[in-house]
């Protein structure tokens, strides 16, 4: 089945300018980018994103890092694209992502870890929405 996911390179990697070699792969892997943008995340909206980690030791952390510069946030799409977005990144822990993943040859710590992808069907509807609910056609419905 033909799937949607979002995908955020986060502005560790957009500094170190790795935003081509990060969409490169993900195409090179067959899948197909169908919406996408460049925008600095405010406190507010960082923490409205990632409101299931507050309270977490590292959350300060990941809201100084997603605000810190540009993300580019894009949709995703293809067959099996949330799971097969998951493993070409790797584990959330760069030391424990598998050889070839993109957090392994280019992350840096496990809140420095160059790209969020949706974990599942639910949050990539839900992430879609925040960063595009008014600028696909259709997004979300499938
Ligand atoms: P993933 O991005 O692999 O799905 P999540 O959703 O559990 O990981 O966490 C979201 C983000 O929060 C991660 N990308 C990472 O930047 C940060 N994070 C998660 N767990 C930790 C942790 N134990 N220590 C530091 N940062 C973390």
């Amino acid at each position: 089945m033909i799937e949607r996911t979002l995908v955020n390179i986060k502005p560790d990697a957009v500094g170190r300018r790795l935003t081509g070699e990060i969409i490169r792969r993900i195409e090179a892997a067959g899948y197909r980018i169908t919406a996408m943008r460049m925008l600095r995340l405010s406190p507010e909206r960082a923490a409205a994103f990632y409101a299931e980690h507050r309270g977490r030791p590292y959350f300060e952390r990941l809201i100084a890092l997603m605000t810190s510069g540009d993300c580019v946030p894009m949709v995703v799409e293809g067959e099996g694209v949330v799971r097969g977005i998951r493993a070409l990144i790797g584990d959330t822990d760069p030391a424990k992502a598998g050889e070839g993943t993109i957090r392994r040859d280019f992350g840096t710590t496990v809140t420095v870890n160059c790209v969020h992808a949706s974990d599942g069907p639910d949050s990539a509807l839900r992430e879609i929405a925040f960063f595009f609910d008014h600028e696909i056609d259709g997004a979300g419905s499938e």
